[in-house]
């Protein structure tokens, strides 16, 4: 079986692909920048931008939302982690991040499928904290920074796969695949 992904990030396509593939499913790249809707939730915004762009694309395919919540900062950047990331990067994060105690921060992805006629969503989420400075050369985005037990998710490499956010959420949405449409 072979499932569409529409993704402008090549980060997110590649653990997509390699996740799946454990699962015997081939994950094809729709490279892509849709317009993103604004709103409160991962959830929200998927599914928001799948209604939209299930209009121009006929065929069955998914799309995944992502971001970093830092508990310390009220859940920031969260929604707005793209364009922060892009802004004051994960330096800016370090700094605001300065002498704060709490550290505690969770990746979530949302995943928005449209079967053809309707849209599903898959949530995943990994708990871990704000490193004290970047490390690690792997992975992409705010990895370098997020600290899984004593290791940054760049540390990790590959690892990463088996624990993340995106994993996660990947799992559920594989899961309900095979019980509702491979069986
Ligand atoms: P799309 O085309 O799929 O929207 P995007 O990069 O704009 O790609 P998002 O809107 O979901 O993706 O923004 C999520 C941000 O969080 C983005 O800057 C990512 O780099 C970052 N992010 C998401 N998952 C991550 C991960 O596993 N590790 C590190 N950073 C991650």
């Amino acid at each position: 079986m072979k499932l569409n992904f529409i993704t402008s990030n090549e980060g997110k396509f590649r653990e997509a692909r390699e996740i799946a593939s454990s699962y015997g499913i081939e994950v094809a790249w729709l490279k892509m920048k849709y317009d993103e809707f604004q709103g409160d939730t991962l959830e929200e915004i998927a599914v928001k931008s799948a209604k939209a762009l299930s209009k121009a694309i006929g065929e069955p395919f998914f799309i995944e939302d992502s971001g970093l919540f830092v508990e310390a900062l009220n859940g920031f950047p969260g929604v707005y982690s793209s364009y922060v990331l892009k802004t004051i990067g994960n330096p800016g994060i370090l700094k605001l991040m300065d002498g704060v105690e709490n550290r505690k921060a969770y990746f979530e992805a949302v995943i928005a499928f449209y079967d053809g006629s309707e849209i599903h969503t898959f949530v995943g989420r990994v708990e871990g904290e704000i490193a004290e400075e970047m490390r690690g050369e792997k992975g992409f985005g705010y990895d370098p920074i997020f600290l899984y037990g004593d290791r940054t998710f760049a540390e990790m490499g590959e690892a990463k796969n088996a624990v993340s956010h995106r994993r996660r959420a990947l799992e559920n949405f594989l899961r309900w695949l095979s019980e509702n449409f491979l069986s």
